[in-house]
């Protein structure tokens, strides 16, 4: 009996970190080229939650920025506002997309401004504890791809 508790403990350990290896991956990531005398800017990208659990965006952080928030944008007096959220949700087996206009990874303070062509690295964490790093490519952002974006 102890044995074969050890083994399925084993065995659920060993599940679990493969399952982790996979649970999120992200897609067309990019981060909006700084305009100049702009210090703010924002991270759009697709989260894929390959696990069947409802899972939450709890945290972005990244050296190029003093500060990364995650942020939505709400309509409210008729104005798009956008706000700090707590975390963004990714319900199991879907994906969440942060595009301008709706969730975003918002930098504030960038210590350098951002040539579009380069690319910056960015850790995003995760309520089941996971921490994944994303290379988002430095693009301009302009009313055509916001349309695009917004289709
Ligand atoms: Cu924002």
């Amino acid at each position: 009996m102890k044995l074969i508790n050890s083994l399925f403990l084993t065995t659920t350990l060993l599940l679990s970190c493969l399952a982790n290896a996979t649970t999120f991956s992200v897609e067309d990531a990019y981060i909006r080229a700084t305009p100049p005398h702009t210090q703010n800017t924002a991270a759009f990208m697709h989260i894929n939650n390959n696990s069947d659990k409802s899972l939450k965006l709890v945290a972005a952080s990244s050296d190029i920025a003093e500060r990364v928030e995650l942020h939505s944008h709400t309509m409210s007096d008729g104005m798009m506002k956008m706000r700090q959220v707590d975390d963004i949700a990714i319900n199991a087996n879907a994906y969440t997309e942060l595009r301008p206009g709706s969730f975003h990874v918002m930098f504030f303070d960038l210590k350098a401004p951002l040539a579009e062509g380069t690319t910056i690295k960015l850790k995003l964490y995760f309520d089941n504890g996971d921490e994944i790093i994303v290379d988002a490519p430095v693009k301009k952002i302009t009313m055509q791809t916001k349309i695009k974006h917004n289709h």
